[in-house]
């Protein structure tokens, strides 16, 4: 880690790691991604839409309806997800250093208005990996907690090229993003955030 990097509460938070062109490739990568997987917004147990949009790459994607969330292995429209490119899996490797690949790319796009309540990652079965989080575009408002609900919760704002490791105790943390900074980057054409969330979801 570097001068500038932080740990808050055991997340380790990697201040742009990406920067220049290769956040640009990212955005590429996604872009991709995206024309074969389109964007969706899963709905909530209560059938309300959440107001991020999302689409996975990798062996496993992340989907929501009225049954509930789960991880299945092809996009709503029946097809398998894109694989996760190689310049995702470089950094995972890079900030983790395991062996072991990630199952799941999560991939959430915020317009400015656009947010995630307070919650925990749960739904995959073996806590002790570590997920990673990318953040691409437009800063956003991150807010950790604990590992109970009522714990009480510090803010930081994630910009574009920021890597979170989110490890050990961290891994159960509450978290979310309370509020998009529009206009606070030029890397997406038309604003926005996009962060990718990688995670080993299954044995
Ligand atoms: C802490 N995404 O997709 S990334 C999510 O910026 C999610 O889109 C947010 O929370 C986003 O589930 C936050 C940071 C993050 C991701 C996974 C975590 C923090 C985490 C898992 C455990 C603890
Ligand atoms: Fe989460």
């Amino acid at each position: 880690m570097s001068e500038s990097d932080l740990t808050v509460r055991g997340f380790k938070i990697f201040k742009e790691f990406l920067v220049g062109e290769a956040q640009t490739q990212l955005v590429g990568e996604v872009r991709k991604i995206v024309t074969a997987a389109p964007m969706f917004s899963p709905l909530t147990p209560y059938g309300k839409p959440m107001s991020v949009q999302m689409t996975s790459a990798g062996r496993l994607g992340w989907f929501a309806d009225r049954l509930g969330y789960r991880y299945q292995a092809t996009h709503p429209n029946g097809q398998a997800w894109p694989e996760i490119p190689d310049a995702v899996l470089q950094v995972w490797t890079e900030v983790t250093g395991l062996d072991r690949s990630p199952d799941c790319c999560l991939i959430n796009f915020y317009h400015p208005n656009a947010r995630m309540g307070l919650h925990q990652d749960k739904d995959e079965v073996d806590f002790d990996w570590p997920v990673v989080s990318i953040s691409l575009g437009d800063d956003g408002l991150f807010r950790i907690g604990g590992t109970a609900r009522k714990d009480p919760t510090e803010s930081i704002w994630l910009k574009s090229g920021d890597v979170v490791v989110m490890g050990g105790e961290a891994r159960l943390a509450y978290h979310g993003i309370d509020r998009i900074r529009g206009g606070s980057s030029t890397l997406l054409s038309n604003g926005g955030r996009l962060n990718l969330t990688l995670r080993v979801v299954a044995l």
